[in-house]
């Protein structure tokens, strides 16, 4: 039937206008497949899917709840989109890909010349000219993906103090659509929002510890946050090359698993991922109901549960019965003998200091232009301080910028650094995630996805992929989170991690997709009414100029 109708599009607008909204797929729910078999039928075109959410970007992010998801939008996109729609219909599609809009973090570089800044958030970046694409970008570009536009972030991905997260000189604050003003935790905040209401098919994040992986359960979306060195990092502004990492952030495991396939794979540009396995999976194979049966799944209780609130305990109990259910087996307890010594040690921060004063200095000196004048780490510091109209939030007391500072004051890679480096590998490794599965023979392990779960993943570089797990009952007190935003709050979503030893994303992708299949977690709940875009591809579709109304009539 709907093959039917999708023939006839071609012939006539007018018979268009008589097909039902629930022809063409809910723009808040829409999955890559479901747009790609819009696009193959011509049901509706890349440039249309363009309009469509720009359109919802338009209602919510500056207006209405001014959830602040988007810094901008990309003014070649509708010639991008006229490119694929026109070398699809006369060549076919290049893959899964095709046309379809991806939204990036601010701290991944797009080519100025496309007419879009590369800036996590800061004005200090503002009009700068990157030398390159990012090494991902240029996997997605091949691959026929449009970039939409760029999310707002918590400005340098978190690494400048005591700010909200979601909050950046440039974006402003960022809000969750789960309830108004929620905290959109990040640093990928923009991402997170942007996927969880559909303003975009799919969505980039990055993460260094916590960075896909919070804002991926708060805002109640599939999140990868993949081993470091699977995805490049060139040309993504750093933090750490030692935990840096770029994933997709989605609706569902199964687009996460697409986007997955095509950024994976090795960049000269970026050695880390020249040690990865030969053969990139395609991770789309993983996507089976029944990937948990006979798998063992250790929950690491001690120190990791503590001091989560109650309703998160709750679901995630309810949670290992629906793993249960699913045929594995839940090792309970499958304690991490690190567990203590990772929630006092300062030992990721020795590191993280050392590599971004390296690693920021490298890319401000790497920039073609940089009008701002910032040029260093130095540099970004005393333009913060001068410009505190521009880089400093309402109401901001704490003028050190102590992050940066502490930063600075490194004098590069010493004893203590790579006593550090090493005592993290151990921590999350040997002693972390790596002894648990040897001790308890696990297949992987599952946490919520709140406090100290990504810190171990991230201080060893390994894989966590999260799912909606559930939401903060209606009763639940209202709590405060930065000078705009509210957490937690009635509604606000939270998620379940799976996570284990480097490159074991095919398997987890797998235990996510069976849990989300069974859980059917994330439409049990949605935004709120103001945080849902109303437009649809209908209503483009049917103003469109019907340039080809006689078209096959003659
Ligand atoms: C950066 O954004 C400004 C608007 O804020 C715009 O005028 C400018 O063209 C953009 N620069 C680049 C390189 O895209
Ligand atoms: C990458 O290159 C840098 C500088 O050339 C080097 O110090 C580092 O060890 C290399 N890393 C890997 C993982 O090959
Ligand atoms: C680093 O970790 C080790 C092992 O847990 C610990 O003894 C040491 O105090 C930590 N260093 C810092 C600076 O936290
Ligand atoms: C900033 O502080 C003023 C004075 O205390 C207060 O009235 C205002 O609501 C605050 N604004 C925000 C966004 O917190
Ligand atoms: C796409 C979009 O709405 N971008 C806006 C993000 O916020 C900044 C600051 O308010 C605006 O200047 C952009 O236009």
């Amino acid at each position: 039937m709907k093959v039917a109708f999708a023939s006839l599009l071609s012939f006539s607008f007018l018979i268009t206008r008589s097909l039902g909204r629930d022809v063409f797929p809910d723009l808040y729910e829409a999955s890559v497949s479901e747009l790609q078999e819009g696009l193959d039928e011509g049901l509706f075109t890349s440039v249309d899917l363009i309009k469509a959410y720009f359109a919802r970007i338009d209602e919510v992010n500056l207006q209405g709840p001014e959830l602040r998801a988007v810094i901008e939008t990309n003014p070649s996109a509708l010639v991008q989109a006229a490119e694929m729609d026109a070398e699809r219909e006369l060549y076919g599609k290049r893959g899964v890909l095709h046309g379809i809009p991806i939204l990036l973090k601010d701290n991944i570089a797009t080519v100025a010349s496309e007419g879009m800044n590369t800036t996590a958030g800061s004005f200090s970046l503002l009009d700068s000219i990157v030398p390159d694409d990012a090494g991902i970008v240029k996997r997605l570009r091949k691959a026929g993906a449009i970039i939409l536009g760029k999310a707002n972030l918590s400005e340098f991905a978190h690494f400048r103090g005591n700010l909200a997260s979601g909050w950046s000189g440039r974006g402003g604050q960022a809000k969750g659509a789960y309830f108004p003003g929620a905290d959109p935790c990040g640093s990928s905040s923009g991402s997170g929002i942007a996927a969880s209401i559909g303003l975009a098919a799919v969505t980039l994040g990055t993460e260094t510890d916590g960075s896909i992986t919070c804002p991926s359960s708060q805002n109640n979306v599939v999140g990868i946050k993949p081993t470091v060195g699977l995805t490049s990092r060139a040309e993504v502004i750093p933090i750490s090359s030692h935990q840096d990492t770029v994933g997709p952030i989605t609706r569902s495991v199964a687009d996460a698993a697409v986007v997955l396939s095509i950024i994976a794979g090795k960049d000269p540009n970026d050695n880390f991922t020249l040690a990865q396995p030969s053969v990139v999976p395609d991770y789309t194979q993983a996507l089976r109901k029944d990937a948990l049966v006979g798998k063992r799944i250790g929950i690491p209780r001690k120190v990791f549960l503590d001091g989560l609130d109650q309703p998160v305990l709750d679901t995630f109990e309810a949670a290992l019965e629906t793993i249960k259910l699913l045929g594995a087996t839940v090792v309970d307890p499958a304690d991490i003998p690190s567990a203590e010594e990772i929630v006092t040690s300062n030992n990721e921060t020795i590191v993280l200091d050392v590599d971004f004063k390296i690693e920021l200095n490298r890319y401000f000196s790497g920039l073609i232009k940089n009008p701002s004048g910032v040029r260093s780490l130095a540099d970004l510091i005393k333009f913060n301080n001068d410009h505190p109209d521009l880089e400093e939030p309402v109401n901001y007391t704490d003028q050190s910028t102590q992050v940066l500072i502490e930063s600075e004051a490194t004098t590069g890679f010493d004893n203590a650094y790579f006593d550090a480096l090493s005592i993290d590998r151990e921590l999350g490794g040997s002693m972390g995630i790596d002894a648990a599965v040897k001790a308890f023979d696990l297949d992987a392990l599952a946490l919520p996805s709140q406090g100290f779960t990504s810190s171990i993943a991230a201080i060893v570089g390994y894989p966590i992929v999260t799912v909606p797990l559930g939401f903060y009952p209606d009763n639940f007190a209202i709590g405060i989170a930065g000078p705009e935003t509210v957490y937690p709050a009635p509604g606000v979503p939270f998620g379940l991690s799976f996570f284990a030893s480097a490159f074991s994303e095919f398997d987890l992708i797998g235990y996510a997709f069976a849990y989300e299949q069974q859980s059917q977690t994330r439409l049990m709940r949605k935004a709120f009414p103001e945080a849902i875009p109303s437009t649809q591809l209908q209503d483009i579709v049917e103003n469109r100029v019907p340039t080809h109304v006689f078209k096959g009539l003659a």
